[in-house]
């Protein structure tokens, strides 16, 4: 019989390129396809990774399509009721003030019913990390407008789109808790390319740095998608992404440590 190649045999060291990070359980991720929150978890799970901080790693994990970001990363988590995420991580962090506490949020639980405990505690400048994941939208629920819905941006709530007079304007929280005394490190990234995963990998490490000193709370937004609750293909809500949320929340850091200002800027002080 001709001997044929089979998958397998492209399954040798020397071919792999690309391999499966080693603190993801084998659980199958239940995201829709294209979802920024597949792309976020693995950023998470690699820079916890290298970084070495499994054994003192504590999520805080939401409500809403990532839910059960718990299952997925083999670190130690503790869930909160949808928006309640900052309040619990004042709470561990403050119990156990040598480990690496970081909350992981959507828009709806970090921008709307979880507003107050996110401005109190960046005010307080609590001692862990938010990444905030805005799709501009109630992904879990079936797609209801949030407070970071875009003007004139259809959701089964606003179905003619959000028109301003009525429902009121997005509202850019990240420039909010920029201002804030207790920030230390406050940025705005996105997944929705290669070149911008590579940007979030660079940004969220430096916020798990940062936050390993202690000097506040480090926040990370992630201007994402939600292909099902916009109706598009991964491909279409991608572009749609960079054309229509992108203008409105621009990328880049809004905060940085006056150490690295000055470092740039060659300020003696
Ligand atoms: C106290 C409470 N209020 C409302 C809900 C219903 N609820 C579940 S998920 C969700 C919104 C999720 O949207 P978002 O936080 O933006 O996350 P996404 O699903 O888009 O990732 C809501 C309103 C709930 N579970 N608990
Ligand atoms: S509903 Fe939206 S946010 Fe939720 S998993 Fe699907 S694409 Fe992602």
């Amino acid at each position: 019989m001709a001997e044929t190649t089979g998958i397998k045999d492209y399954i040798k060291p020397e071919n792999l390129v690309y391999k499966k990070t080693g603190i993801m359980t084998d659980n199958i991720l239940h995201y829709c396809p294209g979802c920024g929150h597949s792309t976020m978890h693995r950023i998470i799970a690699e820079i916890i990774d290298e970084e070495g901080l499994q054994s003192e790693a504590i999520g805080v994990s939401p409500v809403g399509c990532s839910v059960f970001l718990y299952h997925y990363i083999d670190i130690d988590w503790q869930e909160a009721a949808h928006g309640r995420a900052p309040a619990l991580a004042t709470a561990i962090k403050r119990l156990c003030p040598d480990k690496f506490v970081f909350t992981y949020q959507g828009d709806g639980d970090l921008a709307a019913i979880g507003t107050s405990e996110t401005i109190h505690s960046c005010n307080r400048g609590e001692n862990f990390l938010i990444v905030f994941i805005n799709n501009g939208i109630y992904g879990m629920t079936g797609g209801q407008m949030a407070p970071t819905t875009l003007p004139g941006m259809k959701s089964t709530t606003s179905p003619y789109g959000r028109d301003t007079r009525q429902m009121g304007f997005p509202l850019k929280i990240t420039d909010i808790v920029a201002t804030l005394p207790g920030t230390y490190y406050v940025t705005r990234q996105s997944v929705h390319t290669p070149a911008n995963v590579r940007k979030t990998k660079r940004a969220l490490r430096k916020a798990v740095q940062y936050q390993k000193l202690n000097k506040g709370t480090c926040f990370v937004e992630i201007v994402s998608n939600c292909p099902s609750g916009w109706r598009m293909t991964p491909v279409e809500a991608n572009k749609w992404l960079e054309e229509n949320m992108l203008p409105y929340y621009p990328l880049g850091d809004l905060k940085t440590p006056s150490e690295e200002t000055s470092q740039k800027t060659n300020n003696p002080e």
